[in-house]
């Protein structure tokens, strides 16, 4: 739903020790020693040149001949090509970021549902970079407009890559933006509210990669896809209902449970009007307070927790007593109560069940757009759009018990992605890496937590061959939190999961690289449950000084 923070070339240029996606490079999470450091430059520096001679598909066709190919059957019928446009280097420049490599932008669109319409865009890079793997990428927020600023990244490391809009225009959807009482045209259509979600990426990924095959000769040998927040969301999708499309799955900060998340949205909404508001300086004098009871739980004096689910904080201990009441150094009852309902997250008026998981430790430095922001931006759009079909709803009458079956009915059939069921992605050999920032404003932390465990539950308690989560101490939504500066915040994911599928090296360690203060500092993150711990002595800002342990 944010802004997003992403892996590329800049980033390898920065980190001698950072992979990138076309390189499946030899980091990982063992403690490497220095002596061995010319090892991993020659690998990283070398061996994509020797690599890029391996794949060299032919024929090609001309750029502009795609057009016609578009008329073709193999493409798919209902796909149209509106241009193909050969880009050379340095061609297009997006969000500061220009194209290292020539490549073929195809923009093209597809009929769906009754008289719907996708748009999608496919880079096709100069064939000497390219290396026969093709890469979708997602969408974020209410989608509506086409991520090139991720498929530039993708490009640049040698992927060819294509995006959509999920099958509505930004443009005629208030711009993108929820708000209360306002018409959201696409959330009125039944198509194009599965188009957002369910169905965002299935529905162009068949004619782009047929469009790879043509223009190169030969399939792409293999299929990737990388979203964050709704992409997120969208990843989990592909795995659930397109389980045959791509052979590995990027799931950043999932928005999934989405009909949920956005109760949670209008929980926290309602939770923190006027007394029981919690102003910034509320919100950074809590998360000072857990980061002085819980930091050196780790064994690091850094601000940083590393696993927030063993820290005990304790909210009262900042109640105003009758000396502190008229100063910023404590919160009053009211002021308990809303950060105590954001930590429990919603409950079931019913039963007591939970209706979406509660914030986490160290999370609260950003809190304030839980405080109405985000119920305007999605949840009372949502509820007035979508499940009611009224926009003069009055959201302070949701009851938290009997209606949640009116989200489920209306919303969630349409926009959950949460089956427990994914054999059939595993059984396809596909894969499923998930990352979630512990101090994500957005979405609760632990909700992929609870989904692993559901999914144990129903499939077995070791998923790692096809399914892991990688938490980021510190990490925000799809990159920095505010909160954490000194946090890495690009992870490179993609390159692990390249492995992971070519080579069926399960990624026990991602590298994180980047923080948002410049500083050369990068981290470890471990598959879920396990943590990073330093070794004895080890250089605390190298990830290679780490290792993953339960
Ligand atoms: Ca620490």
């Amino acid at each position: 739903m944010g802004s997003r923070s992403r892996e590329g070339l800049t980033s390898i240029k920065e980190s001698k020790w950072s992979p990138d996606a076309s390189v499946p490079d030899s980091s990982g999470p063992a403690w490497i020693p220095y002596e061995k450091m010319w090892t991993l430059i020659f690998a990283v520096v070398l061996l994509p040149v020797l690599s890029w001679t391996w794949v060299l598909p032919s024929p090609t066709q001309s750029c502009p001949s795609l057009a016609l190919h578009a008329a073709s059957s193999a493409v798919g019928s209902g796909t149209t090509l509106i241009n193909s446009t050969l880009v050379p280097i340095g061609g297009l420049n997006v969000s500061n970021t220009v194209n290292q490599v020539s490549f073929c932008q195809v923009l093209g669109s597809v009929a769906y549902g009754d008289n719907e319409t996708l748009n999608f865009q496919l880079w096709l890079p100069d064939e000497k970079i390219y290396q026969g793997r093709f890469m979708a990428v997602g969408n974020g927020g209410m989608a509506g407009t086409i991520d090139t600023t991720n498929m530039m990244l993708q490009l640049n490391q040698g992927f060819a890559v294509a995006g959509g809009d999920a099958g509505h225009l930004a443009s005629t959807n208030n711009n993108g933006a929820g708000a209360p009482n306002t018409y959201i045209p696409y959330l009125h259509n039944t198509d194009e509210v599965k188009a957002w979600i369910h169905n965002a990426i299935s529905l162009f990924a068949p004619a782009a990669k047929s469009l790879v095959a043509y223009f190169y000769g030969q399939e792409a040998r293999y299929s990737y896809y990388d979203g964050c927040s709704t992409g997120g969301a969208q990843g989990f999708a592909l795995a659930q209902y397109h389980p045959d499309l791509f052979d590995g799955i990027v799931a950043g900060s999932p928005g999934n449970w989405y009909s949920h998340l956005a109760l949670s949205f209008l929980w926290n909404g309602l939770k923190t009007q006027n007394s029981s508001f919690l102003p910034q300086s509320t919100l950074n004098l809590i998360t000072s307070a857990v980061l002085d009871k819980c930091d050196t739980l780790d064994g690091i004096a850094d601000r940083l927790i590393e696993n927030p689910l063993i820290c005990d904080f304790d909210i009262e201990s900042l109640a105003c007593n009758s000396s502190t009441a008229k100063t910023s150094t404590c919160l009053t009852s009211p002021q308990i109560q809303a950060a105590k309902a954001i930590y429990t997250g919603p409950i079931s008026a019913l039963d007591g069940s939970q209706i979406y998981p509660g914030f986490s430790y160290g999370s609260e430095i950003q809190w304030l757009m839980q405080e109405q922001t985000l119920s305007d931006a999605f949840a009372i759009p949502i509820l007035q759009n979508l499940v009611y079909d009224n926009l003069s709803y009055d959201y302070h009458t949701f009851n938290f018990g009997s209606d949640v079956q009116d989200v489920d009915a209306k919303a969630g059939i349409y926009i959950d992605e949460i089956s427990t069921n994914l054999s059939s992605f595993q059984a396809s050999g596909g894969k499923l890496l998930v990352t979630q920032g512990w101090a994500d404003p957005y979405n609760a932390a632990i909700w992929p937590i609870k989904h692993m465990q559901d999914l144990q539950m129903a499939m077995g308690a070791d998923l790692s061959d096809f399914f892991n989560l990688f938490m980021i101490p510190g990490g925000g939504h799809c990159g920095a939190a505010s909160g954490y500066p000194d946090v890495p915040a690009t992870y490179h994911t993609v390159s692990k999961l390249v492995q992971w599928v070519e080579r069926g090296e399960k990624p026990d360690g991602v590298v994180s690289t980047g923080p948002p203060n410049g500083e050369n500092r990068s981290r470890l993150l471990c598959p879920w449950p396990q943590t990073a711990k330093l070794v004895p002595g080890g250089d605390e800002l190298w990830w290679g000084s780490y290792l993953c342990e339960s």
